[in-house]
């Protein structure tokens, strides 16, 4: 695992919807998937309205189907949804290097052990910290009897949130994003969330986020990746594409996966993005190039007829300038 990505400010953003992680994608409330090859299941049509039915908000296809759906929350907000929960066995992990275990249960109190790969794996694990500070994308070990584990590094007490992104193997099973509070004990200094601001610095890379993220409306996003002043025009897939948008809503954590739009290796990533309300988010990108996998963090702004970000050029700090205090957690990728 690349620990130890730090990412700026960042924006990464785009993910800006809510629903649902790779699977899920649309259907919760306006989220809208973008067009991605590898999703099967993700049609990419455009479920504003919050009826969708084929999205992950609700998931009512989840497997088991005797848990009334939610209609059209975004993803994540639940720790148990369509049947399925996500059971953490290791609530209260200690700041530092931990390991966190947990298993994704069906509605018979079973551990789930077959899950639809997407996106390369079986499931995508995200820790955030309710401060937005700290952003974690882990894919945990699957064990036998369906117990996943995997190493984390949490760098301060307080409150966070796990993220399980999944799609059970279950015959008409969608994807779902479940969610589950974990505690990190000790004294906890709550850290303002970065400001908004439209570029990212991450280890060299500088990430500038353009276009508008609407509540209710999709939007495009488009992340510009430049090194040294240069663009980067070799982008390397991870997990399949050029870049993996996640969105975090302030206030909530309600959860938004992004893919993003066809386009090549950079420097230009685009998602298609809709905010489930008004409010202000996190965005954190994922790309990689030479081999690592980086994330770029970003705060922005739906609605009230505000810019997601502000004028670009003008703004763009030198390299080295970056907004390191806003920066310094967000980024832990762990191939499994
Ligand atoms: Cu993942």
């Amino acid at each position: 695992m690349n620990t130890g990505v730090k990412i700026t400010a960042y924006a990464a953003a785009l993910a800006a919807t809510f629903g649902a992680a790779y699977g899920v994608g649309k259907g919760v409330g306006p989220v809208e998937e973008p067009k991605k090859a590898e999703h099967g299941d993700h049609a990419a049509a455009p479920s504003e309205s919050a009826t969708a039915d084929d999205g992950h908000a609700g998931h009512e296809g989840g497997g088991t189907g005797d848990a009334p759906a939610a209609a059209n929350l975004p993803g994540g907000l639940q720790v148990s949804d369509g049947g399925y929960t996500l059971a953490l066995e290791t609530p209260t992990p200690a700041t530092g290097k931990s390991v966190l275990k947990f298993s994704i249960k069906d509605a018979a109190g079973r551990k789930v052990t077959a899950f639809t790969t997407e996106h390369g794996k079986e499931l995508h694990f995200i820790v955030a910290s309710r401060d937005l500070n700290t952003f974690r994308h882990l894919h945990p070990v699957k064990a036998a009897d369906g117990t996943w584990t995997t190493p984390v590094d949490l760098p301060a007490a307080g409150g966070y949130k796990a993220f399980a992104d999944f799609k059970p193997a279950a015959k008409g099973a969608k994807g779902i994003t479940l969610g589950a509070d974990l505690s990190v004990p000790g004294a906890y200094a709550p850290r303002p969330m970065p400001a908004v601001a439209p570029t990212a610095n991450v280890d060299g890379y500088q990430v500038r986020l353009g276009g508008t993220l609407d509540p209710g409306k999709a939007g495009e996003l488009k992340l510009t990746v430049t090194k040294a002043g240069k663009p980067v025009t070799d982008l390397e897939p991870y997990l399949g594409a050029y870049g993996h948008l996640v969105a975090l809503r302030d206030g909530d954590l309600a959860y938004l996966h992004v893919h993003p739009n066809e386009g090549g290796p950079g420097p230009d990533v685009s998602f298609t993005a809709t905010a489930p309300s008004a409010g202000t988010y996190r965005l954190f990108l994922d790309f990689q190039h030479e081999g690592k996998v980086r994330t770029a963090a970003f705060t922005v702004t739906a609605g009230a007829g505000k810019a997601t970000a502000p004028a670009p050029e003008a703004t763009v700090p030198a390299a080295g300038e970056t907004t390191d205090e806003a920066t310094d957690d967000a980024g832990e990728h762990t191939h499994g």
